[in-house]
């Protein structure tokens, strides 16, 4: 038996963009973002010219998967884009039916959903908003502003993270600018297995 678990006080800085205490601290570069992205070709020209931007990165207070506990953690997707694509997270599924939030603290975005049967749902988030994900449904975030999109999230911690299938196919409908506004739109790589 585990020894049992002490109540804990977590700090969130708003004006940093981090929590304490965190386990992990991951940074995504757009080199681990090559098969994400539907521009493709300038993927691969901005890395040709030896850049390797920081897309998002990451802090995670990891617990047990063992005791029915959350994992707690704050994202930080850096303004940018890709061709017309917005700067978004990986996306995945998780492994297990487990919901998850996003608490936007700072910035604008989207949390791009979709489900196994090819449901979309798109929920906009500002500071003060929060996106809930059901189980099932598997999810991406995408700063569509000026600044950085900040936003705290939590979910079971014994919910395991599918990226397979994004980054196989890619999610349906992908985010992208036009007219200087965001626009969701059919992603052109989707294909249906
Ligand atoms: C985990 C949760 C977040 C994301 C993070 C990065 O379930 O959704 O920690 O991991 O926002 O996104 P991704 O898709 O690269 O894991
Ligand atoms: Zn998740």
């Amino acid at each position: 038996m585990p020894p049992p678990q002490k109540p804990e006080k977590i700090i969130i800085d708003f004006k940093k963009g981090v929590i304490q205490p965190y386990t992990r601290k991951k940074e995504v570069r757009l080199s681990e973002l090559k098969e994400y992205f539907s521009n493709i070709e300038e993927v691969e020209k901005i890395l040709s010219k030896g850049k390797d931007p920081l897309i998002y990165e990451y802090y995670e207070y990891i617990h047990s998967e063992a005791t029915g506990n959350l994992n707690l953690g704050l994202t930080i997707i850096y303004p940018g884009k890709i061709g017309n694509e917005y700067y978004m997270t990986k996306g995945h599924f998780h492994e297990k039916d487990a919901a998850e939030f996003y608490f936007c603290m700072k910035g604008k975005g989207m949390l791009l959903m979709q489900n196994k049967d090819g449901e979309v749902s798109v929920v906009e988030l500002e500071p003060g908003s929060l996106g809930y994900v059901p189980p099932g449904w598997g999810h991406r975030t995408i700063n569509t502003g000026r600044n950085r999109f900040v936003f705290f999230f939590a979910y079971p911690s014994d919910a395991g993270h599918n990226y397979m299938i994004v980054k196989e196919k890619g999610f349906i409908k992908i985010v992208t600018e036009k007219d200087k506004a965001p626009k969701v739109v059919d992603n052109p790589r989707y294909y249906k297995t």
